[in-house]
């Protein structure tokens, strides 16, 4: 990331011009004089023409691409606040000050300008600076996120969660049955989110765990954490807290395997919504519909998550897929070919160590499928 500070020409978006919504909440700030600070300002409108709207804006550069934005305004740090994001409901942010503090932040027009190719400005998990007004705020500037979760929709990236440090993938041993493949895809995410994968097994009081162990030991061969533990009975869940303390962590895993009724058994008094699981479907109810985070007594915050239905990869190509499977990449430099696909060619390490056993023949299965829905 380079952060070097320096005047940024912006061309403006039309929606700019189109003085089109906005929130109450905006209005009443720009009436307050708050868009007239002195960040702003400095923001000098040149060019007259409807079309050839560009300011220069004072304040990093940033070129890091988890950031979402090409430049960091500078705020006047005097008059703001530091917070995280709580929640994002529509145009508003719910932000957490260090105090325990809530406000309901609006977002600096500005900020809308500057983000890159979002479907959404503001994500989970967010550090921000605002400037605060009663309970409510506007917030003027979105620090550089470290660890973003984000997938794929209508071909745009929607970040999910931002500033995690952990993946908690959680799937369920019955009711819906264990989906290997679909940890796979969350361990490539987190793999190339550089998040660290904890994979945790829920609702082992339905199985007998002893068939399980064999899967099990695939991926704590691996090198990665393995819990098994459930809600219900309280199994290992002094193990999961640990994992947890003084962690910024990510909850995902499919509908209805147990997220939310693991981290109100974590922690007591969080009274999150809680579904129930189809018997004929065998699935989830979408009981949690927006990502929400939450501070852990233990002093490490969490993001519990809506199922997610597809995961698809962002920015993931075919040629990548290996690199994201760890038991697949130390192989990869013997294949014949340097631009071997692992799928048909001969001489291929990683389908001879399936034929001998040494790669588990489910992961290779996985692998084949991720290649598949790839980008080229
Ligand atoms: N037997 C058993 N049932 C559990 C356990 N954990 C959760 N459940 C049940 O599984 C169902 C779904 O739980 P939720 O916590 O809502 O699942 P979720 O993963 O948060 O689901 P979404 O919010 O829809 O993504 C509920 O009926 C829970 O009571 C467990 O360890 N054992
Ligand atoms: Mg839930
Ligand atoms: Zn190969």
């Amino acid at each position: 990331m380079s952060n070097k500070k320096k005047k940024v020409r912006v061309s403006f978006r039309k929606n700019r011009q189109a003085r089109t919504r906005e929130s109450g909440l905006t209005r009443q700030f720009e009436q307050h004089g708050f868009e007239d600070d002195e960040t702003t300002r400095r923001e000098q409108l040149t060019g007259k023409g409807e079309l050839a709207k560009k300011r220069t804006v004072v304040g990093e550069e940033v070129s890091d691409g988890e950031s979402g934005f090409a430049v960091l305004p500078e705020v006047d740090l005097e008059n703001c606040l530091a917070g995280r994001v709580l929640e994002v409901r529509g145009l508003i942010s719910i932000v957490q000050t260090a105090d325990g503090k809530h406000y309901q932040c609006a977002l600096r027009r500005l900020l809308k300008t500057l983000a890159t190719d979002q479907r959404h400005v503001v994500a989970v998990g967010d550090r921000v600076q605002f400037r605060p007004d009663r309970d409510e705020g506007l917030i003027e500037r979105i620090e550089p996120r470290k660890g973003v979760l984000s997938r794929t929709s209508r071909d745009r990236q929607h970040v999910l969660v931002a500033n995690v440090e952990q993946m908690l993938i959680v799937s369920s041993a019955a009711e819906p049955d264990l989906k290997p493949h679909l940890i796979d895809r969350f361990l490539v995410a987190a793999e190339q989110a550089k998040i660290k994968p904890v994979i945790c097994i829920n609702k082992i009081d339905l199985i007998d765990p002893g068939p399980l162990q064999a899967t099990i030991g695939v991926y704590a061969q691996m090198g990665y954490p393995v819990l098994q533990v459930s809600a219900t009975t309280g199994l290992n869940l002094s193990r999961l807290r640990d994992m947890l303390d003084h962690c910024q962590s990510v909850v995902v895993g499919q509908s209805g395997v147990g997220k939310s009724s693991l981290l109100n058994a974590i922690e007591p008094g969080l009274g999150l919504r809680v579904g129930s699981v189809s018997r004929e479907t065998q699935k989830g109810k979408h009981t949690t519909t927006t990502a929400r985070l939450i501070s852990l007594a233990s002093g490490g915050f969490i993001v519990d998550t809506p199922g997610i239905r597809q995961f698809a990869l962002w920015d993931v190509t075919s040629e990548e897929v290996a690199g994201l499977f760890r038991d697949i990449r130390p192989l990869v430099a013997l294949c014949r070919f340097p631009d071997c696909t692992h799928t048909h060619e001969a001489d291929c390490a990683v389908k001879s160590s399936v034929a001998d056993g040494r790669l588990d023949a489910r992961r290779y299965e996985s692998y084949c499928h991720m290649r598949e829905d790839g980008k080229d």
